[in-house]
């Protein structure tokens, strides 16, 4: 599938999709996150990717989704078609680690795609927001879930009710965002982190992932069970054994996804 409204590039074991409406700032239409999906099983796929990075531009990581597509459908055209939720859903089931690099609007669909990514790395002009509320709708894509469980209750109702952005500096504070960085160094910023989780054992970084995202649906009793079977389980790769023995030996490992 060729694409037109991202651009995929790889260097190293880092994939970089980048969201590519400018014009429209990033308004997720439906051909936009169709091509998403299609990049996003592609890049699970591939053993040389071990990290991907999900980003737009400096303007807008997205400004939602786009309103103009689907200001005329009917509630039978969204109910029967599954309105976009088949390829909306692809982020949340990949199981390779995927950072959001936010600078600009991170709206609506915006904002609920950064929150499906494993973590957000904003740039300091980044701003947050579930404006729905004020064109007459609400979040579609797990808005008012997740940003409730990053944010608590108070600061996701404000932002759900009166469609208030959050700036970068309070996203910070709230927890939607891991760090702000200026927004001259985002990507040289994400790709660091990036290239680090790259060069770590990707089975590791997944039942990582996979076991940080239990506690979003589990009792603490539960997922702390989940997380020791998975400790348990990384004792029968040869990357534990090659990152202990590193360690003891004092030199860097040499991981081997096995
Ligand atoms: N959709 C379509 N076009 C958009 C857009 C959007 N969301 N946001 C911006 N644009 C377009 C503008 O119409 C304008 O196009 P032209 O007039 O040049 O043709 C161009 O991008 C530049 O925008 P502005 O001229 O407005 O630029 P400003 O700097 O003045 O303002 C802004 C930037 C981001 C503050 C403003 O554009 C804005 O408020 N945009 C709308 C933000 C918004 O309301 N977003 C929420 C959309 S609703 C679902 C999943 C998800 C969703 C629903 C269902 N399922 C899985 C079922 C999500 C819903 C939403 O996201």
């Amino acid at each position: 599938m060729a694409f037109e409204n991202i651009l995929v590039e790889k260097t190293g074991g880092v994939a970089v999709i980048r969201l590519n409406r400018p014009k429209a700032m990033n308004a997720l239409n439906g051909q936009l996150m169709a091509e998403l999906a299609q990049a996003l099983a592609e890049l699970e796929a591939d053993d040389a990717v071990r990290c991907l990075v999900i980003t737009g531009n400096e303007k807008a990581f997205a400004a939602g989704a786009d309103i103009k597509e689907m200001k005329d459908r009917s509630f039978m055209d969204v109910y029967k078609t599954d309105f976009i939720t088949s390829t909306w859903e692809q982020v949340t089931k990949i199981r390779k680690p995927a950072i959001a690099a936010v600078s600009g609007y991170a709206l609506g669909g915006g904002c609920e795609l950064a929150m499906m990514c494993d973590f957000i790395i904003a740039a300091d002009n980044a701003r947050f927001g579930q404006p729905e509320i004020t064109i007459g709708t609400i979040p579609g894509s797990g808005g008012t879930q997740r940003l409730t469980r990053f944010v608590g209750k108070s600061k996701a109702m404000e932002m759900c009710l009166t469609g208030r952005m959050m700036d970068a500096a309070e996203a910070e504070r709230a927890g939607l965002v891991s760090r702000v960085v200026p927004v001259a160094d985002l990507m040289a910023e994400t790709m660091k982190a990036a290239e680090k989780i790259a060069s770590l054992s990707l089975p590791a970084v997944m039942m990582a992932k996979e076991a940080v995202n239990r506690a979003y649906e589990t009792t603490m009793a539960e997922g702390v069970r989940f997380e020791r079977r998975l400790f348990h389980a990384t004792f029968g790769t040869e990357d534990q054994k090659e990152g202990m023995s590193a360690f003891a030996e004092k030199r860097p490992p040499n991981f081997k996804d096995r």
